[in-house]
């Protein structure tokens, strides 16, 4: 039986958040909770990103969100970013790190293996601003304006023999600018990846800017992956490499603690992490509990794409 579910851009348009809410809330929010400071300003604040020219790009309307966008300061200031610390402040260790020069590595199973500059890059592909949910395992979660373009367009430049069945993503490896990866524990670089399949899905995009301008680094500066109906750790942030492969890459939380962390990783709030219900959510902005969606309410996009796929642990 075909069940037509309605998908996100069909949600009527007074559930939408306008923009003149949304920066009302932030006013509200920014005089109720008193700023943090700008800290350390990162390359784009200082006016040197190279890439600064080419934003806002275009909001591509396809793409829209059932709660408020979550205010700038609140998103920049509640990161993940292990190499950088294991607390949420990881603003001021992460503007450390150089984003210029910066190398893109395409390689293993492609016509021809080749490295490209970020800007170069950044070029080529069809930049867009798209309003994206963001849930992370740890269950809170945000709501933000990425600027980017689809992994589609990525697969595309790469061009990838027919046998590739997988994409692996590696961050950055430098123990002098991040503290973090001296830790022996985990298996530095942080590596992730996903199945051909859903990386030429719709939904999957590379990110390399945020409310309009390139991303700070907290945010995985200047190329990092968005997956928004999968938990937020396969989203790898500062990425030097994309490796075409047959092999289903083993990923950086899957090494560490495979019982907790699987490849695969979609939302569910049915399938409670060992530790903790998935069930709801906390948001970031607001403190506030909702009920958590299947794949993070992108079901209608993405769902197909595990069709056969039900003896895998989809949701771990
Ligand atoms: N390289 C790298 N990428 C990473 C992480 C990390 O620690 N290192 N944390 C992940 C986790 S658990 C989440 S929830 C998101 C957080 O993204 P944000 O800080 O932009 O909200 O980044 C993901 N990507
Ligand atoms: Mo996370």
């Amino acid at each position: 039986m075909h069940i037509r579910i309605k998908r996100g851009w069909e949600i009527p348009e007074h559930q939408a958040t306008p923009e003149q809410v949304f920066l009302s809330r932030r006013t509200l929010l920014g005089a109720g909770l008193g700023l943090i400071g700008a800290g350390t300003l990162p390359a784009h604040a200082q006016g040197t990103d190279p890439s600064a020219a080419l934003y806002p790009a275009k909001r591509n309307p396809a793409f829209t969100l059932d709660r408020p966008m979550t205010p700038e300061d609140k998103a920049s200031t509640v990161n993940n970013y292990y190499e950088f610390g294991t607390n949420y402040d990881v603003g001021r260790a992460a503007a450390k790190l150089k984003t210029r020069p910066w190398t893109v590595t395409l390689d293993g199973m492609v016509e021809q293996p080749r490295q490209v500059d970020i800007d170069t890059l950044l070029k080529a592909m069809p930049l867009e601003e798209r309003l994206y949910r963001h849930r992370c395992v740890e269950a809170w979660s945000m709501a933000v304006p990425w600027t980017g373009f689809p992994m589609k367009a990525l697969v595309d430049y790469a061009r990838p023999l027919s046998g590739a069945k997988y994409l692996r993503f590696e961050t950055f490896l430098d123990k002098a600018v991040a503290p973090g990866q001296s830790g022996r524990f985990y298996p530095w670089p942080y590596v992730e990846g996903v199945t051909m399949a859903e990386a030429t899905n719709d939904l999957a995009f590379f990110v390399t800017g945020i409310y309009g301008k390139p991303a700070p680094n907290q945010f995985g500066a200047p190329l990092r992956v968005a997956l928004p109906w999968k938990y937020g750790f396969k989203s790898a942030k500062a990425i030097v490499k994309v490796t075409f492969t047959d092999q289903r890459p083993k990923s950086f939380w899957e090494v560490v603690q495979a019982s907790e962390y699987g490849f695969w990783a979609n939302v569910n709030p049915q399938v409670p992490h060992p530790r903790w219900s998935q069930a709801t959510e906390k948001d970031i902005a607001t403190g506030e509990r909702r009920p958590t969606l299947i794949y993070n309410g992108y079901g209608p996009y993405v769902a197909g794409l595990y069709a056969g796929l039900e003896k895998e642990r989809l949701f771990t």
